[in-house]
C-alpha cells in the first residue's frame, strides 16, 4: 500500500458514487423507514465557508448513519436563490443578478461535491427558476384566495441608498445593515400575509415541537402574547395589563399614531401638538420604546376614569405606539417604569392609591406579533401574481397562466420613488384584466424571499413536478420533516414564517399537518481563529477550500465534529487543533497497511464492542465530537497492544468509521478488504451488552486531602455514584458527617478528595 493520499482518494469516490447514483433516493424501499435530514438550504453567494461545511458535511454523519441502521434517508440540498445581494453584486461586478447567480451555484455545486456529503443530487431545488417560484406564486394565490393576503398602507424602513423598504431585522442601529445609511420611515401600500390570523396556533403548536428551549423562547416573545383588558376613558379606549392599578391613573396618553387619527377625524389641535406628531412620526418604533428621556406634549383635554369619576388629563407621547394594543395607555406612574419617567420629566401626578381587582372593561389578548410585509421594490425576487385594472381592482392572475416570469431587464436598479424596477418592463407590464379583459397592469412588486424559503422542503419530495406544488402521496412519503438542522439566527423569522405557510396551506388543503418541522436543531456557530465572528473585513475567514487542500474532506470534517458540541455553542476555529484529527486519520490509514491477520483478539474484540455502542449511540443524538473520541479511544485500545485484528474486526472498524470518515473508510473497505458493494451500503454492527462490562478499579479516597479510605468501583462509573459509593464507608463517614461540603474532586478512576467545612 501507499502513502494516505486524501485528494486522489476522495475525487475517485465522490465520482463513484455519483455515478453509482448511491445517495438518490426512492420513496418507497421495502423494511425501511423513510427520514428526511433537512438542513437549511445556502445563500448561493459564490462560495462555502466552513459554516456550510459545519452544517452539510457534519450533519452528514448522521445521514449516513441512518442509512446504515435500516432507514432510507433523504438528504437534500439547494439554494435559496434570490435576494437583494445578487442584485447588488451583479451592478458592482456588471452582470445580471440571474447570470451571477447561477455562475456561484455552479461553483458552489462543485465546492459542495467536494464535501463528499451523500446529498441527494437529483433532488436539488433552486428559488429562482420559473418552474419553483411558479409554486411560490401559487401559494400566494391560496393565501389570497383564503384572505390571507391583503393590501395595506403601513409604514417602513426605507434605505435611501438601497432604494427599498427594509425588515426590522436589517436595521442596525438605525442604520441600514448593508450599507450603513441611516434608515427613514415611510408610508407605502405594500402587500401582506395576515400572520397575526395565526397568533395563537403560533403560540400554542409549538408546545408539541421537539424544539431547542432558546427557540421556544424566541418564538413566544416574538408573538408575545399578551392577556389584559380594554376600558374606556370617555371616548379613549386603553390596552392594560394592570387593571388593578386604574385608581393610580393619573393621566391618559396617546400615541402619535392614535392623536394624528383624532386630528383626521376633525380635532383642531394646535401648532404644538402638530409639530410633535409630525416628528416623532419619523421615528423608528425601537428607538422610541428604547429610549430614556421621555417626551411628550399635552392635549389640551380630558377624560373620565370610569372606575372612580377622576377627570385626568391626555397627553401624547411617543413612547405609546400605535401598533400595540389600542394605542393609548392609562399612565400609572406609582407602578410602570415608563409612566414614572414620564410623570417625573412633566410633574405629573404620582398617585399610589390601593391596589383593587376592580373588574372593569373587557377582558383582551393583545399579540406583538405583526402581519408579514412581503413585498419588495427590487427586481431579483419572485413577481407578486396580481394585475391591478382601473376598473377592477386588484385581480389574481389565473392560476394556469403562472408562472408570471420574471422579464429580463438591462436596467434593474430601483427608482428613487420607491416604484419597484419591474415598471420599467413596459412590455410585461402590460396585460389583460382577467376579469374585464381592459388593458391592465401587472403587480411590480416581488416576495421577500423568505417566502421562497417557508416551502421549499416541500418541494424535495417531488421536484420537478410540473402538475402541483408536489404529489400529495409522495409528500406523505417523507412529510412532516422529523428533523431540521440549522442556525440560531433562525430561531424566530424563517421558522416562524415557514410554521406560518404551512399552517396557511393545512388550511388551503394542501398539506394535512400543521407544524412544518417535528424536531429542530441549532448547530454551533464556527468563530474565525481569533474568537471573533468570520468576516472579510476582519480578514479572519477560515476558507474550507484550502483546509481540504491541505488535508482532505475526511479530516476536516471529522475536525470540525470534533471541535465541541454540536449546538449552542461559539467555537473558534483552532487551526492547530486539527493536526490531532490528521494524525488519527494517519494512523487508520497505517493500522490497515500493517495488515497482520489474526485468529482471535478478545481485548479488540471488547473495544469493538464498546466503541460500536458508544459511537452509534453519540451520533444518533448528535453528539459528534465524543462519537469522534469514541472511534479515537477504539484506535487507542487496538494499537495498544501487540496483537493484529482479525479480518472480520478489520470489517466492523471500517463500518464504524465511515460515517465520520466515509471516503477513507470506502477506499480501506474496497482496496485492503477487497470487497465489492460500498461501505455506506452496509448495516451498523451490533454489539454484546455481555462484553461492555468494564473492570473495577479500587479508588483512595481523601478527606481535606486525608487518606480516608477506599472505594472498589466500575472504572466507568460517573463521579456521582463515586461520591455515592465513599459515602457509604465508615471510615469516610466519620470525617464528613455533620459537616458541610465544600467541593469534590474526583480526578476519574484515580482519586476522589472530599472537601468539608469544620
Ligand atoms: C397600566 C399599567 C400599570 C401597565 C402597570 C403596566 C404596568 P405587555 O405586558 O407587554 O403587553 N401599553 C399598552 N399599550 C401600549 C402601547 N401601545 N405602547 C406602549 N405601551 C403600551 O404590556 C402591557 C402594558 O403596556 C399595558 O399595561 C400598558 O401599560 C402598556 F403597573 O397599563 B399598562
Ligand atoms: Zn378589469
Amino acid at each position: 500500500m501507499s502513502m494516505y493520499a486524501p485528494s486522489r482518494i476522495e475525487k475517485k469516490w465522490q465520482k463513484r458514487w455519483a455515478a453509482q447514483k448511491l445517495h438518490e433516493v426512492v420513496d418507497h424501499v421495502p423494511g425501511r423507514e423513510n427520514k428526511m435530514l433537512l438542513v437549511e438550504f445556502p445563500y448561493p453567494s459564490g462560495d462555502l465557508h466552513i459554516g456550510h461545511w459545519y452544517t452539510f458535511a457534519v450533519s452528514d454523519i448522521l445521514a449516513r448513519y441512518l442509512r446504515m441502521t435500516g432507514h432510507n434517508v433523504m438528504y437534500p440540498i439547494g439554494f435559496d436563490a434570490f435576494g437583494l445581494p445578487a442584485e447588488n453584486a451583479a451592478i458592482k461586478h456588471d452582470t445580471t443578478p440571474a447570470l451571477w447567480t447561477k455562475k456561484n451555484i455552479a461553483y458552489m455545486t462543485k465546492q459542495l461535491h467536494s464535501m463528499g456529503a451523500s446529498f441527494d443530487w437529483s433532488r436539488v431545488v433552486d428559488t429562482s427558476t420559473p418552474e419553483y417560484y411558479r409554486w411560490t406564486q401559487w401559494i400566494f394565490l391560496q393565501l389570497y384566495k383564503n384572505e390571507l393576503a391583503y393590501r395595506s398602507k403601513t409604514k417602513v424602513n426605507w434605505c435611501p441608498k438601497d432604494k427599498t423598504v427594509l425588515a426590522n431585522e436589517q436595521v442596525i442601529n438605525g442604520c441600514c445593515e448593508r450599507c450603513d445609511t441611516p434608515v427613514e420611515q415611510r408610508e407605502i401600500e405594500q402587500w401582506m400575509f395576515k400572520t397575526t390570523a395565526y397568533a395563537n396556533a403560533l403560540i400554542d403548536d409549538i408546545q408539541g415541537l421537539d424544539w431547542p428551549r432558546t427557540t421556544v423562547t424566541a418564538q413566544q416573545n416574538w408573538i408575545g402574547r399578551s392577556a389584559g383588558r380594554l376600558i374606556t376613558f370617555s371616548d379613549i379606549e386603553v390596552f392594560t395589563t394592570r387593571p388593578d392599578t386604574i385608581y393610580g391613573v393619573t393621566a391618559v396618553v396617546l400615541s402619535p399614531e392614535l392623536a394624528q387619527k383624532r386630528i383626521d377625524a376633525g380635532w383642531n389641535a394646535d401648532s404644538g401638538v402638530r409639530a410633535y406628531i409630525k416628528e416623532a412620526l419619523g421615528k423608528r418604533d425601537l428607538d422610541r420604546i428604547e429610549k430614556k428621556d421621555k417626551t411628550g406634549v399635552s392635549a389640551g383635554f380630558t377624560v373620565t376614569n370610569p372606575a372612580n369619576g377622576q377627570e385626568v388629563p391626555v397627553w401624547i407621547a411617543d413612547y405609546v405606539l400605535g401598533s400595540y394594543g389600542t394605542g393609548a395607555v392609562m399612565m400609572v406612574p406609582a407602578h410602570d417604569d415608563r409612566d414614572r419617567e414620564f410623570a417625573q420629566k412633566f410633574n405629573l401626578p404620582i398617585s399610589d392609591a390601593p391596589l383593587t381587582d376592580e373588574k372593569v372593561g373587557e377582558a383582551k389578548t393583545t399579540y406583538r406579533l405583526r402581519d408579514w410585509v412581503l413585498s419588495r421594490q427590487r427586481y431579483w425576487g419572485a413577481p407578486i401574481p396580481m394585475i391591478r385594472c382601473v376598473t377592477c381592482g386588484y385581480q389574481p392572475v389565473p392560476e394556469s397562466e403562472l408562472p408570471v416570469k420574471l422579464p429580463p431587464l438591462k436596467d434593474f436598479k430601483p427608482s428613487d420613488d420607491g416604484r419597484s424596477p419591474l415598471a420599467k418592463a413596459t412590455k410585461w407590464l402590460k396585460v389583460r384584466c382577467p376579469k374585464c379583459g381592459d388593458w391592465a397592469e401587472r403587480e411590480t412588486d416581488t416576495m421577500d424571499t423568505f417566502v421562497d424559503s417557508s416551502w421549499y422542503f416541500l418541494r424535495y419530495t417531488d421536484p420537478t413536478n410540473d402538475q402541483q406544488l408536489a404529489d400529495p402521496e409522495r409528500m406523505h412519503k417523507w412529510l412532516p420533516v422529523p428533523l431540521y438542522i440549522g442556525g440560531p439566527e433562525h430561531n424566530t423569522m424563517h421558522l416562524l414564517y415557514a410554521r406560518f405557510i404551512t399552517k396557511a396551506l393545512h388550511d388551503a388543503g394542501v398539506v394535512w399537518f400543521n407544524e412544518p418541522f417535528t424536531a429542530r436543531r441549532n448547530h454551533s456557530v464556527i468563530l474565525g481563529p481569533d474568537g471573533n465572528r468570520m468576516s472579510k473585513s476582519r480578514g479572519n475567514v477560515v476558507d474550507p477550500d484550502a483546509e481540504v487542500a491541505k488535508y482532505g474532506a475526511d479530516t476536516v470534517r471529522m475536525y470540525l465534529a470534533f471541535m465541541g458540541p454540536y449546538s449552542d455553542q461559539t467555537m473558534p476555529w483552532d487551526p492547530k487543533g486539527i493536526t490531532g484529527v490528521q494524525r488519527f486519520v494517519y494512523r487508520v490509514w497505517n493500522l490497515f497497511e500493517k495488515s497482520v491477520d489474526t485468529a482471535t483478539n478478545s481485548e479488540a474484540e471488547r473495544a469493538l464492542h464498546a466503541a460500536t455502542k458508544v459511537v452509534g449511540e453519540d451520533i444518533a443524538a448528535i453528539h459528534y465530537n465524543t462519537a469522534v473520541s469514541g472511534m479515537m479511544k477504539l484506535l487507542n485500545a487496538i494499537e495498544g497492544q501487540s496483537a493484529g485484528l482479525t479480518s472480520e474486526q478489520r470489517e466492523r472498524f471500517l463500518l464504524l468509521l465511515a460515517p465520520l470518515a466515509p471516503h477513507l473508510a470506502e477506499e480501506l473497505w474496497c482496496e485492503v478488504l477487497k470487497k465489492q458493494d460500498s461501505v455506506h451500503l452496509q448495516s451498523w454492527p451490533t454489539y454484546d451488552p455481555a462484553l461492555l462490562r468494564s473492570e473495577t478499579v479500587e479508588i483512595p479516597v481523601q478527606v481535606n486531602g486525608k487518606m480516608r479510605g477506599t472505594i472498589l468501583i466500575a472504572l466507568d462509573a460517573s463521579e456521582q455514584d463515586v461520591v455515592f459509593a465513599a459515602k457509604q464507608v465508615d471510615s469516610i463517614v466519620r470525617h464528613i458527617e455533620g459537616k458541610e461540603s465544600r467541593k469534590t474532586i474526583y480526578i476519574p478512576g484515580r482519586l476522589l478528595n472530599l472537601v468539608v467545612g469544620d
